[in-house]
């Protein structure tokens, strides 16, 4: 069933260069309510955990090497079809595939280095969201 919710983190390197509050302002206008929100920092067993489903992939540690060397903000984001849109708002993972005007596209580097994270789907975006959040800091 569609929760109508989505989990995201603005990653180290977006945090590192000053653009939270861009894309938070982008993240707003595009008409997502937050839900919950946080700056964090993972562990490198929380970005293990969080990514196991990559632990194969030949990028893997440099992966978690990456989501854990600063902060991250966190944040549960809730709109109609909130899943799919906030894909779309991000653009593809490979910032030189990605749309114009979306937000990896404007603020990532690179492939590795791209600025944010979007749950691919409402299953997931339960799971990763309670991988950060207690209900109590849900709103
Ligand atoms: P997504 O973030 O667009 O859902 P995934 O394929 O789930 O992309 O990959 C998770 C993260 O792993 C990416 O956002 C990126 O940071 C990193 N990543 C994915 N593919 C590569 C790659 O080919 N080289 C380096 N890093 C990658
Ligand atoms: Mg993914």
């Amino acid at each position: 069933m569609a929760t109508n919710r989505t989990f995201t983190m603005l990653k180290p390197d977006a945090v590192e260069k000053g653009h939270i509050g861009a894309i938070l302002e982008k993240i707003n206008t595009a008409g997502f309510r937050i839900v919950a929100m946080k700056l964090t920092q993972m562990t490198t067993a929380d970005a293990q955990a969080f990514y196991a489903i990559h632990k194969e992939r030949p990028f893997f540690p440099d992966l978690v090497e990456y989501m854990t060397r600063g902060p991250i903000v966190a944040a549960i984001l809730e709109k109609d079809n909130a899943v799919e849109d906030f894909r779309t708002l991000i653009g593809a993972t490979n910032p030189a595939d990605a749309a114009e005007g979306t937000i990896r596209k404007l603020y990532a580097a690179s492939i590795g280095e791209n600025a944010v994270h979007g749950s691919d789907s409402d299953e997931n975006a339960a799971i990763e969201g309670a991988f950060h959040f207690a209900g109590r800091d849900m709103f």
